[in-house]
Order: structure tokens, then sequence, then C-alpha cells
């Protein structure tokens, strides 16, 4: 049958009823991965898969949020919403709106967005306002708006964004037939972690898996809040997405860690770059840098000798959001820039060396 978007998929777990007008931009259903090349660096018991959230609509999770928060707004019939956003949100908010009929407002640390993302909320007619500060600074200012206003407020702070997005464990489940042993994920408001952990015990109460996995949770070293213990006020990172001092869900994902037995621990932008290089020129898989704090996590914790040896394992890292999100990071990544020669044969044959 054909794909029709995960609240059909999964509408069993999900808060919907007949009632609910689904918006959906057919979300969801992405691909997980083998990455083989990561693999050496871990062990040769170990099975790395990556979800590639970059191949969701606008090119991010984000959108198995949207498509429950918006589909729910507009069974309420709701006629604005609002977002503070690192980039990503404001990129969904502003697709699954507009396709609802609804107004979009996104705010956004100003200088601080990649310039996919903007270009997307920009495109899809959102109102963008950037304010001087960070993403805690704007997500601040959106709250205050939603006491004053009737307009729905679509961070992961609504609860439906979670019921979404909770779809990526099953997705993980029904592809390996079980949960794996260790799951990696980028950590910044923290609602994919507690969202992906949500699913996976939905997943094993119902009989769907056996076990539960560790989860490994990762903030960038200048933006590392749950890590330190304690808010960080001016935060930074070359991982914009996850460029966050004060996390909205913070308390669930120390749940998320502490029940699976897990951790959320720091990478360095270092260790985040070289990942995402290792992704993009080894694997062939072109992820935003946020996305790889999730297996720059991984290798870290391979080198501390963390994963068992004595048993077949399998770690999932959620790849959360597209390389073409932020193509600024990838050019500056990279030692080479195109040549440029004059349109002689013998020019170009001069830097081909097969
Ligand atoms: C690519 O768009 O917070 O821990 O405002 O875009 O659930 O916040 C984005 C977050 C990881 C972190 N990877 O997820 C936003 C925003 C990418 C992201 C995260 C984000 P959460």
């Amino acid at each position: 049958m054909a794909y029709k978007g995960l609240i059909e998929r999964y509408r069993q777990y999900l808060p919907v009823t007949e009632k609910t007008p689904v918006v959906s931009l057919l979300e969801g259903d992405t691909p997980l991965i083998r990455l083989k090349r990561v693999e050496e660096f871990i062990g040769e018991n170990v099975r790395v898969y990556g979800k590639y959230e970059g191949l969701n609509p606008t090119g991010s999770f984000k959108d198995r949020g949207m498509t429950m928060a918006i589909s729910k707004a507009a069974e309420k019939g709701v006629k604005a919403t609002i977002c503070a956003s690192t980039g990503n949100t404001s990129a969904s908010a502003a697709a699954y709106s507009v396709r609802a009929g609804m107004k979009s407002y996104v705010i956004i640390p100003d200088g601080h967005i990649a310039m996919g993302k903007l270009s997307q909320a920009l495109i899809h007619g959102a109102k963008v306002i950037a304010v001087e500060g960070n993403f805690d600074t704007a997500l601040e200012m959106v709250k205050l708006i939603c006491e004053n206003y009737p307009v729905e407020l679509v961070n992961s702070l609504n609860p439906f964004r979670i019921e979404g997005q909770k779809t990526g464990s099953f997705e993980i489940v029904d592809f390996l037939g079980d949960a794996p042993d260790f799951h990696c994920i980028p950590v910044g408001n923290a609602g994919n972690i507690t969202a992906y952990w949500k699913g996976y015990n939905e997943y094993k109460k119902s009989g769907k898996s056996s076990k539960n996995p560790v989860m490994m949770g990762f903030q960038a070293a200048g933006s590392a809040p749950i890590v330190l213990g304690a808010p960080v006020k001016n935060p930074e990172t070359v991982a914009t997405a996850i460029r966050i001092g004060n996390p909205a869900s913070w308390k669930q994902a120390e749940e998320a860690r502490d029940s699976s037995g897990g951790v959320i621990d720091m990478v360095t932008d270092e260790e985040i770059i070289g990942a995402y290089r290792i992704l993009a020129g080894c694997e062939g898989v072109f992820v935003e840098p946020a996305s790889a704090a999730s297996v720059a996590g991984l290798i870290k914790y391979a080198k501390k000798g963390y994963f068992p040896k004595d048993r077949e394992i399998n770690i999932v890292c959620v790849l959360t959001g597209h390389g073409l999100k932020d193509p600024d990071r990838a050019i500056k990544s990279v030692e080479f820039a195109p040549v440029t020669v004059k349109p002689d044969i013998k020019e170009i044959e001069k830097l081909i060396k097969i």
C-alpha cells in the first residue's frame, strides 16, 4: 500500500481520532543506513546504523513532530503558530503551517541560523523575527507571546511534537526486529531524546521489542548544560542547531539517561566536524554538523572502550538533519576549493590523476 505518512502508519500509538484532519507531507519512513566505515572505529562485533532523518520533507526530524502538532492544531481550529528555533523547527513549522492554511511566526537568534533553514522559513511564508540573543532568549519571548495571544506553540514543549517524534523509535525497531543495544543522539533542547525514549518504552510495552537501548545523548562542548549541571549563558558551537543553553526537556533527558543506564556527555566542535567529514567523505551521507554529534559521541566512547566486545551489538545514531541545511559549513570544512582553469582540455587533464 502507498505510504501515507507516519500518522497513518502508527495511528494506534498516537493521540489522533477520525476527527483529526491529518496534515502531512509524507514525513517519516526514513532509512537506517549501515555505516561500515564508522564501524571500523568501533569493533568487529558492532553494527552501526544511521537513521537518516535528513530525508524528511523539510530535511530534518522535526517533521515527525510537526505533522502531529499541526494536525492537532487544525483540529482545534488554530489560525496561527509560533516557535523559537535554531532553524529546523522554524523550517518545519513554516511548511506544515502553510499547508494547513495557518500563519506562522518564528523567532530566531540573530545571526546564528544556517542559510538553508532560514531560506525555508522565508519561502514558506513565515514571519521571521530575529532577536538579539540566543535560542533560550527566543524561547522565553515565545512563551510570553503565547500567554497573551491566540497562537499555538509548536516547540517541543507542545506534547504532540514528542508524540510524533517517538515514531522514529518505532521505525528503528520495525526495521531491526528489536530495539538496538545503544542509541546515540544529539541533544539540544532535549525533545528528541525524550521522544525516542518514550517510543522505545511504548513499543516494548506492546511487545514489539524485547529490550530498551542504552541511551547516549551528546551535547556540543560549548553548549553542554546537562553535562555541566547548570544552564550555559552564552552557548557556542559550530553545530548551530544545538546551540542551546537551557534545554526545555532537561529533566526528561536525565530520566532517559538514568533509566536506560546511559550517558549524556559532550563532544568538541573538532570531534563534531571530524565525524561530519567521515560521514560525508567516507560514507556518502551528508548531514548537518549537529547531527554528526551522535557519531562523534559514538567514536569518543568507542575509544574509551565503553562498548562490550564479547557479543554482537547494534548501535543506532540518529542523523537528525540534512547537510544541505548548512552549505557554508561544508565549504569551510574542506581543504580543497574548486580550481578555475581556461577552457582547455590540457589544463583539465593536468588536474586529473587516475
Ligand atoms: C539537526 O530547530 O532546537 O534535543 O529549534 O535541528 O530535540 O532539541 C533543533 C534541534 C539535533 C536537537 N539536530 O534536538 C530547533 C532546534 C538537529 C536539530 C537537534 C536539533 P532536540
